[in-house]
């Protein structure tokens, strides 16, 4: 299928696809549904579909009520900044954690708690309100997920969140220093040195806007002032540990299971500042970053820093890297403005997809350990397969079982492809056969991820395509339609559609685990808020000239002050300790014609700050469902004037 195919409407499918929306609504979206672009197919209802042998059940998205998915999968949210957790099989959205942008919901960017993890200006308003992100990542140890942290990016303004996995809460946000066009994100397997260390400890970020360093406006018409840096992030701290000067771009990151090396692939080699100059030559690379001696370089105070940024920069262009022995950054041809850098679970290759070419490149990694170590002479013998799969490869996931999956955006369409087969291919056996199936999406997929993909326990089950367009897969909502993921059975021969799913615009990246990969819980300690006010008899009023404490704490269906009053002008902190205990019993707390709402879940606090400037009485009220006297649970707020 051509991309103008894909783009005209098919008028000619009217018919199908009404009957698809009724019997695959019923069905739940089960059976082999609209694999093929024919109408006839799509109106295919589930229960005459017959099950494919060695498949998961075709049936498998639609769980019956009270049945939980098997697996979570962790969304970027784009353009909300928020981070969202879906079921899968199911694809139903359980949970949206906010990280880059105010949340209605939890008060996120209202509370005091919530602000200060965003970044506030000195007037204390919060120094940023959009977002843009794209990638996110969880922590590893032995190779999988251990269920400790994931991270997420924010493109526009540079800054990386990470989330807790325990409570699913956003802790800590870090902003970047020297860099714009923050885009991929990696966290490490291992150490490279320590081999005792098998888990993250650093997370990699590549920037992908070259800027003039430092960034004063001086050197605005300077292209060489333009730099470029690829960033390392303590996993604990969240500090930025040191930052590498690159020639060329990042733009999305890899890391190796061993820890030695990290890797970004680079679309804009040229420096272009147009884009028919980004794409002028007809080779870009991978660049392959030395994790020890990088942190060597930076141990032995090899570095510069950059305005008022205190980051140590280490050199890794291509002038200071020339002598493979002491070079810390390895720049490895690859062609023309490649898309996406995924690593195989075996551990063995990186693989980046062409973009602009119709190729996949297999990078074997030991091979360019055996470059910095003097014994291959030549980079290039590095690259082990650099194969045709289709028009404009953007992104790669894997089975396990060997074969690699790369979304075709230009074709619209999914293909499977075998790693050992398209490395024998390269080598000359032109009777491997590389490519094992295709499958049409609906329609340009960008992001594509399967079940555990990018850890050594890679399990070949589900397979998600995060399609840019939805066009008639779903009911017109206006002139934005959402975008369509669907949900792709990857354990036979064959891929097998799913279901669709509508999301929100604008995401971009998932991961997908085992459920039991992560321990949630469910209510928190008294003791992780140094604010918490234990006792119900210690709430009231402290007033200290216009700065006024005003501590309170919940249990259903009560706040324990009935009242408190202020004066007009006061500077006011409102703490709210939730008393009740048990999961779920969550209250929030909202004061009307003052712009404050939020939630405090079993055992946590949280508080506001605010200027009580209007005269009056205030009905504080709890704005979420926890008790039968739920509208009784109010207390008010006296400002006298
Ligand atoms: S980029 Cu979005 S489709 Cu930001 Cu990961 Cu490739
Ligand atoms: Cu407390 Cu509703
Ligand atoms: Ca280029």
């Amino acid at each position: 299928m051509s991309q103008d195919q894909q783009l005209k409407p098919k008028a000619a499918s009217a018919m199908g696809r009404r009957t698809f929306i009724n019997t695959a609504a019923l069905a739940g979206l089960g059976g082999v549904v609209a694999c093929t672009d024919k109408p006839t197919s799509a109106a295919t209802p589930a229960a005459s579909t017959p099950a494919i042998a060695g498949h998961a059940s075709a049936n498998a998205t639609h769980l019956k009520p009270g049945e939980l998915d098997t697996y979570y999968g962790l969304w970027s949210g784009g353009h909300t900044g928020d981070m969202r957790v879906l079921g899968l099989p199911s694809g139903r959205e359980l949970h949206r954690i906010p990280c880059f942008v105010p949340d209605a919901l939890v008060g996120w960017g209202i509370t005091n708690e919530s602000k200060k993890i965003m970044g506030t200006k000195a007037d204390g308003s919060l120094k940023y309100t959009v977002a843009d992100s794209h990638h996110t990542h969880a922590s590893y140890k032995d190779g999988n997920y251990d269920g400790r942290y994931a991270w997420i990016n924010d493109k526009i303004n540079g800054r990386i969140a990470r989330i807790r996995l325990d409570y699913f809460t956003c802790d800590k946000i870090t902003e970047i220093p020297n860099i714009q066009g923050f885009h991929g994100i990696f966290p490490d397997k291992a150490d490279p040195v320590d081999p005792a260390i098998n888990y993250t400890t650093r997370v990699f970020c590549g920037a992908e806007f070259a800027i003039p360093l430092p960034n004063t406006g001086a050197d605005a018409d300077k292209p060489e002032k333009y730099h470029s840096l690829f960033t390392c992030v303590d996993a604990e701290s969240m500090e930025v540990r040191y930052q590498v000067l690159i020639d060329g771009n990042c733009d999305l990151t890899a890391t190796s299971y061993d820890g030695k090396l990290a890797a970004t692939n680079q679309y804009n080699t040229e420096m272009g500042v147009k884009y028919e100059d980004m794409m002028s030559a007809e080779r870009d690379a991978c660049l392959f970053f030395n994790v020890a001696r990088v942190e060597a370089a930076v141990k032995a105070g090899k570095f510069k820093t950059y305005g008022d940024s205190k980051v140590p920069v280490v050199d890794g262009t291509r002038e200071a890297n020339k002598d493979a022995k002491t070079a810390l950054t390895a720049y490895v041809s690859v062609p023309k403005n490649p898309h996406g850098v995924n690593a195989s679970p075996d551990a063995k290759y990186f693989i980046c997809a062409g973009k602009l070419s119709p190729t996949v490149t297999v990078i074997e990694l030991a091979k360019v350990l055996d470059w910095f170590d003097g014994k291959l002479e030549k980079l290039d013998a590095a690259v082990v397969a650099e194969v045709e799969v289709g028009l404009g490869p953007l992104h790669t996931a894997f089975d396990g079982r060997g074969n690699a999956y790369t979304t075709l955006f230009l074709d619209s369409q999914m293909v499977k492809w075998n790693v050992d087969a398209a490395i024998k291919f390269h080598a000359g056996d032109k009777t491997a056969k590389y490519v094992v199936d295709r499958l049409d999406v609906q329609y340009q997929p960008g992001h594509v991820n399967a079940s555990q993909s990018e850890t050594r326990a890679a399990d070949g089950k589900y397979m998600a395509v995060g399609c840019k367009f939805s066009k008639d897969r779903f009911l017109p909502v206006g002139p934005l339609h959402p975008e369509n993921e669907q949900l792709v059975d990857i354990s036979g021969d064959k891929m097998v559609l799913l279901a669709d799913h509508p999301v929100r615009g604008e995401p971009h990246d998932f991961i997908i685990f085992k459920r039991d990969l992560v321990r949630p819980k469910q209510v928190y300690t008294l003791d992780e808020f140094p604010l918490a006010t234990k006792d119900p008899k210690d709430s009231g009023v402290v007033r200290s000239g216009k700065k006024v404490t005003v501590r309170m704490t919940s249990q259903a269906p009560a706040f324990s002050l009935r009242e408190f009053k202020l004066k007009k002008g006061d500077e006011v902190t409102l703490i709210l300790t939730n008393l009740d205990k048990v999961e779920d019993l969550t209250h929030g707390f909202a004061i009307p014609k003052y712009n404050v709402n939020f939630i405090v879940n079993p055992q946590e606090t949280a508080s506001v700050t605010f200027i009580a400037d209007k005269p009056g009485v205030y009905w504080c009220y709890c704005t979420h469902f926890c008790h039968a006297l739920h509208l009784e649970m109010r207390t008010r707020m006296i400002v006298e004037a």
